[in-house]
């Protein structure tokens, strides 16, 4: 699957590695490589320089995590941005108790009916009541192609040769399942329509009968970018759940497929990756594009880099205790809050903090910190490391790019003394307690 890409990725990042030293005119090789390799596989031109402008920035100016290497760091940071272009990190995830109703949608060919025979059998295997409905009453041999597969796997179909109203058969097979304490219900529905809008009127009607938990897309993975616009042209007739592109085990145009998909903000749940009933998977970027790259390699630099973050966070939590904090530490404080986001619980251990802010306060609190991330973040990095060194000239120009007034860029100096002082005077230990009670420490 994805061949070409593959090797013309891992060829990239050969490179990088086999370099005798990283500069920036090795950067922008790989950055064309980069752009070769995406637009080859049908990716989108602006999709291609935007992986790449942030391939070629972050990979000029962030300096990697002490450890780590400068080729590794750069590896990872085209891993991170290739997940992004990707999509999110999320699962359906079906509600227990009852029959969650998934509607299949897409145009004729595909790959509907194949994905609801693989699913059928993939939902089964994961401990799930399924059962499925035929809907396709445009094509004779569909529900015989549905049955057949889906015996094999012992998996229930309603439908009805000789009826061909498409509503009907979905009220009827729902009703037939209505007590048969199914987890899930997959509806197989027409994609034979002359005309587009026909097809999207049909999928509207059903749409409304059905009431379905999701809506999955079906989508040919071999038109590759394309399926923006088609799943666009879905999305605002029925609100569409999750996407699933097939025949990827047959496309040079996968990945253009998956972003252009990935782009329209509907999760890609699933993917096909061949004909047979067991060529479906769980679609997840992170994995994927690590699948891409070669675990092998990728893997091990993820793994270091995780370590080395959380070992230059014990540094850092050496210095904050021992009193020697600076604007960047305190600035880390203030991320890490917002990212635990139980404000209320670390403020309480916070010198500094505690005493300050009451229960109503704390939306207040939240703003604050918001603006001074503004603040810090307008602070050169010299400032940062040495906040003794901001006399009135400084602040001045600080409160004029962050656009606050002095007074708050004050207010923030004050607060950051005070933070300071007082973990000095406790030798860090409350920091240490907050941040240990919050799984940090
Ligand atoms: N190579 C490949 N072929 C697929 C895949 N999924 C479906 N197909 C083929 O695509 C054709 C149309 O599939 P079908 O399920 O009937 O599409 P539908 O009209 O949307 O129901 C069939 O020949 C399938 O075997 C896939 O992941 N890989
Ligand atoms: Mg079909």
């Amino acid at each position: 699957m994805l061949d070409n890409l593959k090797t013309n990725l891992r060829a990239a990042i050969k490179k990088i590695i086999n370099s005798s030293g990283v500069d920036e005119e090795l950067i922008k090789e790989l950055s064309k490589d980069v752009q070769r390799a995406l637009l080859q596989s049908d990716v989108n031109v602006r999709f291609v320089l935007e992986v790449t402008k942030k391939l070629e920035e972050r990979s000029l100016n962030e300096t990697p995590p002490p450890g780590l290497s400068r080729k590794d760091h750069i590896v990872k940071i085209l891993y991170d941005e290739l997940a992004k272009l990707l999509g999110n990190e999320t699962e359906f995830s079906f509600k227990s108790g009852r029959m969650n109703k998934v509607l299949m949608v897409g145009i004729q060919g595909s790959g509907k009916t194949t994905v609801t025979t693989k699913l059928a059998k993939f939902l089964t295997k994961q401990g799930y009541k399924v059962a499925v409905i035929g809907a396709d009453t445009h094509r004779p041999a569909a529900l015989v192609q549905l049955k057949t597969m889906c015996d094999k796997v012992s998996v229930e179909v309603y439908g009805d040769e000789k009826n061909k109203d498409s509503l009907q058969i979905v009220k009827k097979g729902l009703k037939h399942f209505e007590n048969s304490n199914l987890d899930i219900v997959l509806i197989d529905t027409a994609g034979r329509h002359k005309k587009e809008k026909e097809l999207l009127d049909e999928m509207k009607q059903i749409n409304k009968v059905a009431e379905p938990d999701l809506v999955l897309l079906v989508i040919d993975g071999t038109i590759g970018q394309q399926c923006f616009s088609q799943a666009d042209a879905f999305n605002k007739t029925v609100p569409i759940g999750g996407i699933i592109i097939t025949k990827l085990d047959s496309s040079a145009k996968g990945g253009g497929a998956i972003a252009a998909s990935a782009a329209t903000g509907s999760q890609i749940l699933y993917i096909g990756t061949g004909e047979r009933i067991d060529d479906l998977e769980q679609f997840s970027p992170t994995r994927f594009v690590g699948r891409l790259l070669g675990m092998g390699d990728i893997k091990a630099v993820l793994d270091l880099a995780k370590r080395l973050e959380s070992e230059a966070d014990e540094v850092r939590l050496k210095r904050i205790s021992s009193g020697k904090m600076n604007m960047e530490d305190f600035y880390y404080q203030l991320e890490e809050v917002t990212k635990v986001g139980s404000l209320r619980g670390f403020l309480d251990s916070m010198p500094g903090f505690s005493g300050m802010v009451k229960e109503d306060q704390l939306d207040q609190m939240e703003n604050r910190i918001q603006k001074w991330r503004y603040i810090i973040q307008s602070m050169t990095k010299k400032e940062k490391a040495d906040p003794d060194l901001l006399n009135s000239s400084r602040i001045k120009r600080i409160a004029r790019g962050s656009g606050w007034p002095e007074h708050e860029v004050k207010e923030l100096v004050k607060n950051y003394k005070n933070s300071k002082n007082m973990m000095k005077a406790s030798k860090g230990r409350q920091m240490q307690s907050a941040l240990r009670r919050m799984g940090l420490g």
